[in-house]
């Protein structure tokens, strides 16, 4: 972890700046991947999977009996966890459901009012690889019933002897997926936008993936497929002042740094010595822990900013746009005021990360690599469509019409214009 001492505000753009991607080598190689699943349906899925994956897939789809051997493989304790996550998970997104806006009457006669509706069809992708994150099950299977999507579709990778971790399936089950393919990387992608025999075509797909996944949804959303949004690495920052405890600080560091070798962690703070601290107890940290590998290389591309000041902290904060944001401060909810960009933010010396990753009701799908400037994390709002609609009375008409008519005209569009006119005349003479 790199320690950078009093930036000046003009280098923080560059200090902050995440690793660029050159992803036009993995869309050469994706691309192919894509024509082939359009071209071949089940078929090109079954071949990509044997090349790619090393995996004989029999069935596409999981089967009411691996469901039932997933119920018997995940743990009781593993399951009343699991529960109670849902449980606030379901809490929090409930209460984001997107109310219908009443008929609002813009002037006599003409009504306006717009109505919520889910995406019919949606497609979640779960990456399989070092971890099996069921949790990310949670987070956008629950959402997306809220929203009232009428299909769901899952696709997840297969182990090399063609089974699907069973807390996922166990997951799924539990909010309602019932259309789950053993599926993994680009193909699976493919497959979800444009349909094959044994797997329906969807209108947005979500979730998380590794360089070849994140490729593919970019590809694909070039075609008309909706996606959740760009994805990037996983990342923290860490706001502490010298209320923080630095052994905490250390683990929220390294529960991200260990997502991958790509992760991304900073720590910005106006106390010398608590950085220093934090530094020693990441060495320690990090030392007995399974990932270390992981963690260890994402903490190299890792800075500790010192600041002077509280205010000079939110502002480089706010420059950085955290996916996720720690204010371990004695007044988080102050400073919280003052944090206009991040995906979401924890507040105090005992909200670790973890808990929004898992299970205290927020979403852990959030806009990364600068993108929460402009952009939310996945919500209830992300499966809905709004539409809108109106009626004009005849009466309504004869007010509105002219001034339509007037603008029409303006911008030389005249069948515009026509389509009222027409009608106005036709009322003049009734
Ligand atoms: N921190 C991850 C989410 C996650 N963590 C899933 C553990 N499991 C991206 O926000
Ligand atoms: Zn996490």
């Amino acid at each position: 972890m790199r320690i950078i001492k009093y930036p000046q505000a003009s280098e923080w753009p560059q200090l902050l700046a995440r690793p660029v991607m050159d992803i036009s080598k993995i869309e050469a190689i994706v691309a192919p991947i894509l024509e082939q699943v359009k071209n071949g349906g089940d078929e090109a899925l079954r071949k990509l999977t044997l090349q790619i994956d090393k995996v004989v897939l029999e069935h596409l789809q999981v089967t009411p009996a691996e469901i039932a051997e997933a119920h018997k493989q995940v743990s009781v304790a593993l399951k009343n966890a699991i529960a109670s996550a849902k449980s606030n998970i379901e809490r929090f997104h409930q209460a984001q459901q997107p109310q219908t806006i009443e008929k609002i009457e813009t002037q006599p006669g003409v009504v306006c009012w717009r109505k919520n509706v889910g995406i019919q069809k949606v497609g979640l992708y779960i990456p399989g690889g070092t971890a099996p994150l069921f949790s990310t099950v949670l987070m956008l299977g629950i959402p997306a019933a809220i929203a009232g999507c009428q299909e769901i579709a899952l696709c997840t990778p297969a182990n090399r002897s063609g089974q699907v971790h069973p807390a996922i399936l166990y997951a799924a089950d539990i909010v309602g997926i019932r259309k789950i393919y053993k599926i993994g990387g680009a193909q699976a992608i493919a497959a979800m936008a444009y349909g094959t025999e044994s797997i329906s075509k969807v209108f947005k797909i979500f979730g998380p993936g590794n360089q070849y996944v994140t490729a593919a949804k970019q590809l694909i959303n070039k075609e008309g497929i909706a996606i959740d949004m760009p994805a990037g690495p996983s990342e923290v920052a860490v706001y502490a002042d010298d209320s923080a405890h630095a052994g905490f600080i250390a683990a929220d560091l390294l529960s991200q740094a260990e997502h991958g070798t790509d992760s991304q962690v900073i720590l910005v703070s106006a106390c010398e010595q608590l950085i220093n601290q934090v530094k020693e107890e990441v060495d320690t940290q990090l030392k007995v822990l399974p990932r270390a590998n992981l963690a260890e290389q994402a903490l190299a591309n890792s800075k500790a900013f010192l600041v002077h000041t509280q205010e000079e902290a939110i502002d480089l904060l706010n420059e950085y746009a955290a996916e996720h944001l720690i204010l371990a401060t004695a007044d988080a909810e102050i400073v919280g005021e003052k944090i206009v960009n991040a995906g979401s933010v924890f507040l105090g010396n005992y909200t670790p990360e973890s808990c929004g990753d898992y299970a205290s009701g927020t979403n852990h799908t959030l806009p990364t690599n600068g993108f929460a400037k402009a952009y939310s994390g996945v919500s209830v709002d992300s499966f809905v469509k709004k539409i809108t609609f109106q009626h004009i009375s005849p009466e309504g008409l004869l007010q509105l019409g002219p001034a339509v008519e007037e603008m029409a005209a303006a911008e030389e569009l005249l069948a515009h214009k026509n389509a009222v006119s027409i009608r106005l005349k036709q009322l003049a003479t009734s």
